[in-house]
């Protein structure tokens, strides 16, 4: 059963009370309303796409609040000088700011950015006539409602984000249906607001980084809408682009978005998944999707804003030069990309889109069906989020995918338009491997991630099981205590972490205080900010870790060496 509990909320309710939270919580004025002269960035943006205008997003959230208002203003003004403008910032809360305020001290913190009060907001946002997009651990968390009232305070109009709520977890904070809940009541609230306010949704950051196939993820567009729109009357603008690496798929994904009118987006995300090399080498991997975006704005807008990442940025959080060097290296690719425009041909591409549409329709019909069957009201919103969440991507793909059954494949299903991520994971296997011969037999490792990038965990268990490793599942965001718990139950040889939210260290230590005593590889981003600490960028802590005793592996290559040594030791 998916909703087994005994009285759980009412969808409607909760939305009546966020509606009712709008008699004190109302739109706050902004430079960027105020600039342009518009009453929401929806209507903003419907403009821009009837001009046939590209807009420009940038991410931005230093911890040092101080910092991250210098970036609001900086960004914008250098960029105008050279003529470009930023049309949008989507602003990085800090992990622990999903959060309540009240219970906010003891969280767990990631590396973003911490607004300790609505004043906080409001300064951060108008600092430079630039739209504010909050979506980072706003709506999904028991801080939903909160965060949503500072958003709205200061002058937002796209508020999210709900990619986050199916899959981000955080620390400490796992009653889903108090989450649930209070999201509903934020959507309830931004719904009841006297303007446009896009409920902002980060595909890559929800279900499209485990779906197989691109349909699924448009099919969660049209669900999305479902709850979003149809039962609680508030706009809906997606977000994609991440995972979206081959070229004709990302934008075929642009044009299927356009043929369900899923517009205005909010903005394509860049492909940060691409970026694993030197800054020179990344150089490459954001000019061939900047094109992509800028030509399928050009040609059929749907109101989404190109993302220029800045090349740094797999490496650390990228400074605020780099940010405007990104910037205007897009104003220039949208100067240059009507040239490439005659050279497209469309038909591929139409065809790809056919197929995602179709595949789209079919998973989202296939789903609102079997919910319903499952004893799902699909006209309650918190039924339809919280049996959704519970049922997770992998699950929802192997039930509902549009294409056939295939127990072989990874989804369960040949997919109909196959995402990126899948062929990645294999290549850079065969590239950590080099041809390596069979190593690990019957060597047992237990791998886990301590938060939701997952992709580290995939990459290492593809190379286990290459290596004839027995491969035990630790889980993904899972906590050191349930680890440790796991790792007596199974006795492991070793255990893998792969770890990125800037807690490296803690994170070690954590398990090593819960008495997890086998050797510990651990590998990712092994950064972190100081404690206490208000510096906005995170610090390596590869050799305290070492020194701690983990085995600290920078490259995946390691990861064979490193287990077949320990064997011999
Ligand atoms: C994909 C991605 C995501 C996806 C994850 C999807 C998923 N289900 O996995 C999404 C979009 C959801 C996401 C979310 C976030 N992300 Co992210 N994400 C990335 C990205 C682009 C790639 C990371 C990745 O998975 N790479 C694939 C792996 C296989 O390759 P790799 O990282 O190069 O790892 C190599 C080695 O380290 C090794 N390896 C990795 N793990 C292990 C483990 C062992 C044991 C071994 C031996 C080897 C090994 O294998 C690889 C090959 O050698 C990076 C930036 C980048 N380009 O690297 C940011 C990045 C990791 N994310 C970051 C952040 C901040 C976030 C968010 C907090 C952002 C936000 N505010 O919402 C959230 C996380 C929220 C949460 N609650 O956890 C930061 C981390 C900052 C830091 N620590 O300094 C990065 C670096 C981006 C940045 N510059 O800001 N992210």
């Amino acid at each position: 059963m998916l909703l087994a509990e005994q009285g759980l909320p009412s969808g409607a309710e909760l939305v009546a009370e966020g509606r009712a939270l709008a008699r004190d919580w109302t739109l706050g004025p902004s430079a960027f309303l105020k600039h342009y002269g518009v009453t929401s960035e929806h209507d903003f943006k419907l403009d821009q796409m009837a001009a046939g205008k590209v807009m420009q997003h940038a991410q931005i959230g230093y911890r040092d609040p101080g910092k991250s208002q210098r970036a609001y203003a900086e960004i914008y003004e250098a960029c105008a000088a050279q003529g470009v403008t930023v049309h949008r910032y989507g602003l990085c809360l800090d992990w622990s700011m999903a959060v309540p305020r009240a219970q906010r001290k003891g969280a767990t913190r990631g590396t973003g950015m911490i607004l300790p009060g609505v004043e906080d907001f409001v300064r951060l946002t108008n600092a430079a006539p630039v739209a504010a997009h909050f979506g980072d651990f706003v709506l999904g968390f028991p801080a939903a409602v909160e965060n949503t009232q500072a958003a709205l305070a200061a002058g937002a109009t796209a508020i999210g984000n709900l990619g986050q709520y199916f899959t981000f977890r955080v620390p400490g904070h796992d009653d889903d249906v108090l989450a649930t809940a209070q999201t509903v009541r934020a959507l309830g609230l931004i719904a009841a607001q006297a303007v446009p306010v896009l409920v902002q949704s980060n595909l890559d950051d929800g279900f499209a980084a485990q779906f197989t196939d691109l349909a699924s993820s448009l099919g969660m567009i049209l669900i999305e809408r479902h709850i979003v729109t149809d039962l609680i009357g508030a706009p809906v603008g997606h977000c994609y682009g991440h995972h979206f690496t081959d070229p004709l798929s990302r934008l075929a994904f642009q044009r299927a978005m356009a043929a369900v009118g899923a517009t205005p987006g909010t903005m394509i995300y860049g492909n940060t998944t691409a970026f694993r090399g030197k800054p020179g080498a990344n150089f490459a991997a954001l000019a061939n999707y900047l094109l992509v975006d800028a030509a399928g704005q050009l040609t059929r807008p749907t109101g989404h804003a190109i993302n220029a990442v800045p090349v740094t940025e797999n490496e650390r959080i990228p400074e605020i030069d780099e940010v405007i060097a990104a910037q205007l290296f897009a104003g220039r690719m949208v100067e240059l990309a009507p040239a490439w425009v005659a050279m497209l041909d469309e038909a591929p591409v139409e065809a790809l889109a056919a197929q995602i549409v179709a595949g789209g329709r079919a998973f989202a019909e296939a789903a609102l069906k079997g919910l319903e069957e499952r004893g799902v009201d699909i006209t309650c919103p918190f039924q339809m989020l919280l049996a959704i969440r519970r049922m997770g991507a992998r699950r929802m793909e192997v039930l509902f995918g549009a294409g056939a059954f295939e127990p072989g494949a990874m989804g369960g299903r040949v997919p109909v338009a196959p995402s990126s991520i899948l062929s990645e994971i294999a290549e850079m296997a065969d590239h950590a491997l080099r041809g390596e011969a069979v190593a690990l037999v019957g060597l047992r490792v237990m791998v886990a991630t301590s938060d939701v990038h997952e992709h580290g965990k995939m990459l290492v268990e593809e190379i286990l099981r290459r290596s004839g490793a027995v491969v035990l599942d630790g889980g993904v965001s899972t906590e050191p205590g349930v680890l440790a718990e796991k790792v007596r139950a199974e006795r492991p040889d070793a255990v893998a972490i792969s770890t990125y939210n800037g807690i490296a260290l803690r994170y070690f230590q954590a398990l090593r205080d819960q008495g997890v005593d086998v050797p510990i590889l651990i590998g990712g981003r092994l950064n972190q900010i100081p404690e206490g600490s208000n510096s906005s960028l995170p610090v390596d802590v590869g050799d305290e870790l070492a020194a701690a005793g983990a085995v600290v592996c920078r490259e995946a290559a390691e990861l064979v060496p490193r287990l077949a040594g320990l064997r011999r030791g």
